[in-house]
């Protein structure tokens, strides 16, 4: 049966390939970002390709007032949200805790954390009618173990891990399923946008071992909305094969 499927960071990497995953099976999809252009051009290729309805909302998750207004003005049939995938969030600079920039530790809580809250509170009446949904947070394996010059970042997305465990106690009554997905390296524009587009620095992550794609992450996040009604997957943790955790990745020279 298709679903109403809110999307955060539709615009590009996973959330756009969780765009792709969820239209193949006739869901509607409701696409948000800040990059208006992004997101038209994937309502038109999802439009043509999967004749799926899908619906943009353009807005900053870190802006409190523009996550409630846009919420409150989705369309009437877009107002039942199923799944809630809280996946905008982006890691910026790689320094020393005592050199990292106070800006970008401001803009990484805002974001990754009271972002997903804010959406999350916004949505969750949306869902609590219907006594049934499904909120999928995305973190990190930088959220499970703590590594050099992560420090921001990673306290970021400890704190998705912990917000994950939290609502789903609070939501249990209300039937939402709450399940965190903690991926490993993943290439997107994520390097990019943390080493502030030095190319240079953001594909040598990359290199000597393969990684996760974002079709990769979006397949098992799928996965997770599949199971029957009464089966919830919690937490869970995905890597390449190559990588282990946060500190041990094999690389070929
Ligand atoms: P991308 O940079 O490709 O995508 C990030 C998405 O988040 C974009 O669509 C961007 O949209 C959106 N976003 C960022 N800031 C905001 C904001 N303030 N308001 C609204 N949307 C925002 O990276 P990924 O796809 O890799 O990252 C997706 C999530 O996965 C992030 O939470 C990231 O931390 C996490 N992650 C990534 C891993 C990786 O190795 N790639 C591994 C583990 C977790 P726009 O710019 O249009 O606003
Ligand atoms: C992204 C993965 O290892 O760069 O969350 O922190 S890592």
């Amino acid at each position: 049966m298709s679903k109403t499927i809110l999307i955060t960071g539709a615009s590009s990497g996973f959330g756009k390939a969780l765009a792709y995953r969820f239209a193949e099976n006739g869901n509607r999809l409701i696409l948000t970002g800040r990059r208006s252009e992004n997101l038209e051009s994937l309502q038109k290729e999802l439009q043509t390709s999967h004749k799926i309805e899908a619906h943009i909302s353009v807005f900053d998750v870190s802006v409190k007032q523009e996550v409630f207004d846009a919420v409150n003005s989705l369309p009437e049939h877009f107002r039942k949200i199923d799944i809630l995938i809280n996946n905008a969030g982006l890691a910026l600079g790689r320094d020393l805790f005592q050199d990292a920039e106070l800006d970008d530790w401001e803009t990484m809580m805002q974001t990754n954390v009271m972002g997903l809250m804010y959406v999350t509170k916004a949505i969750i009446p949306l869902m609590k009618t219907a006594k049934q949904g499904h909120i999928i947070n995305i973190g990190s394996i930088a959220g499970k173990e703590v590594y050099e010059r992560g420090n921001g970042y990673c306290a970021s997305k400890a704190a998705v891990d912990s917000l994950s465990k939290a609502m789903r106690i609070d939501l249990l009554a209300e039937g939402i399923k709450v399940t965190a997905i903690h991926p490993g390296a993943a290439e997107t524009e994520f390097s990019k946008v943390r080493f502030k587009g030095d190319e240079q620095k953001a594909s040598a992550i990359y290199q000597g071992y393969k990684p996760l794609s974002a079709e990769d992450v979006a397949e098992v996040v799928y996965y997770t909305t599949t199971l029957p009604e009464h089966v919830c997957i919690n937490d869970l943790v995905l890597t390449c094969t190559a990588q282990a955790n946060s500190f041990y990745t094999y690389k070929k020279n």
